[in-house]
C-alpha cells in the first residue's frame, strides 16, 4: 500500500510530505528533485510569490546515501515567504488585532465561504492557507521520487498545456517527443500557440481578471494491465480521475479525446488491434487514451485536466462581509493570473502516485530489484504466449 500525506500552510514555515510504501533501493538524485520542483514554479501569469520562493525538497527521512531504505520518506519544502507572515500564522498566542491579513469577505470560487461555515472560522485565512495551491509543491516533491521509481520501470511522464482561455494549441501531426521538447522550453509549457496564449493572459491581467485552461499529462512505457476491471474501486480510470480532480481548481478531466469520442460512431472511436510478431498485439490508434476496462492497454496514457480560472480577482465579484452580513466586494490579495502550466506539473505528480500504486499492486516487492524482476517475468510471459500462439500451440 502506497500512502501520501501532506501538511503545511501556504505562508507557514514549511510544507511537509510523507510518502510511505515505496520499495527499498530506488536511487534518488537530489538534483532531479530540484529540477522537478523548478518546473512547477515556471509559468507566465504567476504572481510575485514565485519571485520569493525557490522551492527545494529537503529530505528528512527514508533516504540514505542516495537510496530509499523502505522507510516512510519525509520531505520538507520551506516557505521563504513565511518570514513576512510569522505573526499572522503563529501557532500560539492571540491573533493580532485588526490584522490586515484577516479575510472576512470570501472569494467566490475559493474554499473561503464553505470552509468558514463548515469549520466555524471567523477569519477565512484558517481555510485558505490550506486550500491554497501552495500545497501542491509538497505533492510535486514526492512526485519527483515517484518519477525516479517509475523511471526504473521504463516509464516516462510528461505534461504540456493545450489550451489557455479560448486559445488552443494546434498539435496535429506533432510527434510526442517534439511536443515535450517544445513545452519544456517556454514559460507556458506549451508546444503551440505560445504568443496567442501569452496575449490572452496579459489581456486578462490588464482587466484585473484571471484565466484557466487545459493541460495534458502523457505517460509512456506502461505495461498492459495496470489497474483492474474486476471491482469498481480498483479501476485505474476512476482512480486517475480522482487524482486529477484533487488538484486545486481542476474541475474536469478527460481520458484521451473522451468528449470528442462521445459524438462519433463506434467504428471511428475504437482502436483496432493489430498483431506484432512475438509480442502482444498493438493498437492502430489510441483514442482510448491508454485505458480500457479500467486497465492500461500498454499504449500511451493521455489524460487532460480542465482548470477553472483562479478565484482571487482584482476585479472582485460580489460577496458578503461575514462580520456584518452585508453585501461587499470579495477580498483581493496577491495571486496568480493563470497557473495552468504549473497545474500540468502537479498533474504529473498525482498521476505518478496512482501509477506507482498500481505497479506495486501487480508487481509487489520490498526492493526495487524484486519489483523489476516481477515486471520482467510478466513481459516474458506475454512474449512466450504470443510465440506459442504463432506456432499453433496456444497456451
Ligand atoms: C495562491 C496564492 C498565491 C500563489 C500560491 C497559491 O500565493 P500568495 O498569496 O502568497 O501570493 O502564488 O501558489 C504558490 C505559492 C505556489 O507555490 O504554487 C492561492 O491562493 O491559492
Amino acid at each position: 500500500m502506497l500512502r501520501l500525506l501532506t501538511a503545511g500552510e501556504s505562508h507557514g514555515p514549511q510544507l511537509t510530505v510523507i510518502l510511505d510504501g515505496l520499495p527499498a533501493g530506488i536511487p534518488v538524485d537530489p538534483d532531479a528533485l530540484l529540477r522537478g520542483m523548478a518546473r512547477r514554479q515556471v509559468g507566465f501569469g504567476r504572481g510575485n510569490r514565485q519571485r520569493i520562493e525557490k522551492d527545494m525538497a529537503e529530505c528528512v527521512a527514508g533516504i540514505r546515501f542516495g537510496r530509499t531504505t523502505g522507510a516512510p520518506i519525509a520531505l520538507v519544502v520551506k516557505n521563504r515567504d513565511h518570514e513576512n507572515w510569522s505573526e499572522v500564522l503563529s501557532p500560539f498566542g492571540d491573533p493580532p488585532r485588526e490584522s490586515p491579513r484577516r479575510l472576512t469577505r470570501p472569494r467566490p470560487g475559493h474554499a473561503d465561504l464553505v470552509g468558514m461555515l463548515k469549520y466555524a472560522h471567523h477569519d477565512a485565512r484558517d481555510v485558505l492557507e490550506r486550500a491554497s495551491a501552495r500545497e501542491t509543491a509538497a505533492r510535486v516533491a514526492a512526485g519527483e521520487v515517484l518519477r525516479l521509481f517509475l523511471g526504473e520501470l521504463g516509464v516516462s511522464v510528461h505534461s504540456h498545456v493545450i489550451q489557455i482561455g479560448e486559445v488552443k494549441a494546434e498539435l496535429q501531426g506533432f510527434a510526442s517527443d517534439k511536443i515535450f521538447e517544445l513545452a519544456e522550453a517556454n514559460d507556458l509549457r506549451t508546444a503551440g500557440a505560445y504568443e496567442a496564449m501569452r496575449a490572452a493572459i496579459e489581456e486578462a491581467q490588464a482587466q484585473g481578471d484571471t484565466l484557466g485552461g487545459i493541460f495534458e499529462v502523457v505517460v509512456e512505457g506502461l505495461p498492459p494491465g495496470l489497474g483492474s476491471s474486476m471491482a469498481p474501486d480498483r479501476k485505474l480510470d476512476a482512480r486517475l480521475a480522482a487524482a486529477m480532480l484533487s488538484i486545486p481548481a481542476v474541475k474536469g478531466m478527460e481520458i484521451g479525446p473522451a468528449f470528442a469520442n462521445s459524438a462519433l460512431l463506434g467504428s471511428a472511436v475504437h482502436d483496432e488491434i493489430v498483431p506484432v510478431a512475438g509480442k502482444p498485439p498493438k493498437r492502430a490508434s489510441n483514442r482510448a487514451g491508454g485505458l480500457e476496462g479500467g486497465m492500461t492497454t500498454g499504449e500511451a496514457l493521455v489524460l487532460r485536466g480542465a482548470m477553472k480560472p483562479i478565484s482571487t480577482l482584482k476585479k472582485a465579484l460580489r460577496s458578503v462581509d461575514m462580520e456584518r452580513n452585508l453585501e461587499q466586494k470579495a477580498a483581493f490579495e496577491r495571486s496568480d493570473v493563470c497557473a495552468v502550466p504549473a497545474a500540468g506539473v502537479v498533474g504529473e505528480a498525482v498521476v505518478m502516485f496512482v501509477l506507482a500504486e498500481a505497479f506495486l499492486e501487480s508487481y509487489a516487492g520490498d526492493t526495487l530489484a524484486r519489483v523489476k524482476s516481477s515486471l520482467e517475468r510478466f513481459s516474458q510471459e506475454l512474449q512466450e504466449r504470443m510465440r506459442a500462439a504463432e506456432t499453433g500451440g496456444d497456451s
